[in-house]
């Protein structure tokens, strides 16, 4: 994951900008490449970890074919501390990813039937 994503997402800049060149530099610094953050997408996977203190929620999540992301389990940042007081360990969920490399940010996420 951590050797595998910066180079998925240099793939999708690839795709959809004519500044491929350029973004896949900056890829992965916050802020700094607007080429390289396509559209939210949406995932499915199962809740591993939530962490409070951080922020952060750990999927192990589906394939995602719209961002090329393969099956994988990963920490996210979230878009708010709220988002994570609606699921618990265990869950299986449906979340909406706003994808920048290891910066990703989950900015909806529900649980699915239990
Ligand atoms: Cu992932």
């Amino acid at each position: 994951m951590k050797n595998r994503l910066p180079f998925i997402v240099a793939m999708v800049v690839t795709a959809l900008s004519p500044l491929a060149a350029a973004a896949q530099d900056m890829a992965g610094m916050p802020g700094m490449s607007p080429a390289a953050a396509p559209a939210e997408a949406q995932g499915v996977g199962v809740v591993k970890a939530i962490d409070p203190s951080k922020g952060t929620i750990t999927l192990q999540h589906e394939a995602i074919a719209s961002i090329r992301w393969p099956a994988m389990s990963m920490a996210l940042k979230t878009a708010s501390p709220d988002l994570l007081k609606g699921v618990k360990v265990g869950d299986k969920v449906q979340f909406t990813v706003k994808p920048h490399g290891m910066d990703s940010t989950v900015t909806a996420i529900e649980a699915l039937q239990r």
